[in-house]
């Protein structure tokens, strides 16, 4: 990279232009977004598992149908990423190996269990509802490909969130043991979905870079901030309570202050210790391998396809 194509590039990104596969851009810029991307992509496909726990045991046909439609949607999603991320010249497998028997993470949320049909709902109003925050902005992200591919799931997501939101409405209105376990779910899945944010700017090695060229346009604190003040006045609505004494509104700043996040915790999740970690990567790594059969089906398919065409 020299300092003149450097120069050039970083115009474009300050003139808000979006960068497409076949422009020159810095390496660095291609490994920042392969690495968020793949991630990104990693996270919707096993973000599948808690939620698909409870496809056989939702409440009724209609729940079901809802939960099925939203599961194969992160599946979508999921490909989706795997495809835009192809974009920056790496093979999907690699991708998709990487992350099974290599270092490539994925978000630290999927690691918690769903131990009620509560959590289902919990999941899409605030797992759902963060990652509209964060995908909203990502949707201007300056990669031309990654941006309409966050276009394109944030709309996905509007709907999961609002499904999410609904049915907790309902249990928080239902009986006293339904109110209990819609209040314990939001206890339990609160402060794991601050943390999907990322770590506090200062502690965040990647942010500087990724603002600069426009990948993120937020920081991490910053689309924090923006969810909880929005979450807020969601919970009163239908008499839920977040479970953060310290949860203020500061007149001064026009925003909630909140609590410290239980940082340990999120980076025991990230480092491979958190309740699901183990789980959750055996699931994949099964899926992956159970698969090959079809992966190689495919293959010879295309071989002789290919084979029969040029004769
Ligand atoms: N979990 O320097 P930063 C969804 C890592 S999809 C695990 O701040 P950055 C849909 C980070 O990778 C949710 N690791 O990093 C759905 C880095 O390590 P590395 C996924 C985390 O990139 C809903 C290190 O810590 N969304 O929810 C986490 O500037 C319901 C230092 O951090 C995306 O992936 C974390 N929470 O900011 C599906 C969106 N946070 O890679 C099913 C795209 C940080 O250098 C059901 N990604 N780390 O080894 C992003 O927006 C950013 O990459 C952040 C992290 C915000 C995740």
């Amino acid at each position: 990279d020299t300092q003149e194509q450097l120069d050039d590039f970083q115009k474009r990104i300050d003139a808000g232009e979006k960068i497409e596969p076949k422009d020159w851009m810095p390496e660095r810029y291609r490994q920042q977004l392969i690495r968020m991307m793949s991630q990104h992509a990693h996270s919707e496909i096993v973000g599948m598992l808690p939620e698909g726990n409870w496809i056989t045991r939702a409440p009724s046909l209609k729940r079901k149908m809802v939960l099925l439609a939203k599961v194969q949607d992160e599946a979508g999603h999921g490909l989706y990423l795997y495809s835009a991320t192809e974009t920056l010249g790496v093979r999907r497998q690699k991708l998709v190996e990487d992350y099974l028997y290599g270092k490539a993470k994925y978000s630290s949320i999927f690691n918690y269990p769903t131990l009620t049909y509560a959590d289902i709902c919990v999941i899409g109003w605030l797992v759902d509802g963060a990652a509209i925050v964060n995908q909203t902005m990502l949707a201007k992200s300056s990669y031309g490909p990654y941006s309409r591919a966050n276009l394109r799931i944030c709309k996905e997501e509007s709907f999961h969130k609002k499904q999410g939101y609904e049915m907790l409405a309902k249990m928080a209105d239902g009986t006293p043991e339904q109110k209990k376990m819609a209040q314990d779910a939001v206890n339990r899945w609160w402060w794991p979905t601050l943390m999907m944010f990322g770590p506090h700017d200062t502690d965040s090695p990647n942010s500087a870079e990724l603002i600069k060229w426009g990948v993120k346009t937020k920081t991490n604190d910053e689309l924090r901030r923006h969810f909880v003040d929005r979450t807020v006045m969601e919970a009163e609505a239908i008499g839920i309570t977040l479970p953060d004494p310290d949860l203020t509104y500061n007149e001064e700043t026009g925003h909630w202050d909140f609590g410290d996040i239980p940082w340990d915790e999120f980076w025991s999740v990230v480092k491979g210790d958190g309740p699901m970690n183990r789980e959750r990567m055996k699931a994949r790594r099964k899926a992956y391998e159970d698969g090959a059969w079809v992966r190689e089906a495919a293959m010879e398919h295309a071989r002789k396809k290919k084979l029969r065409e040029e004769k």
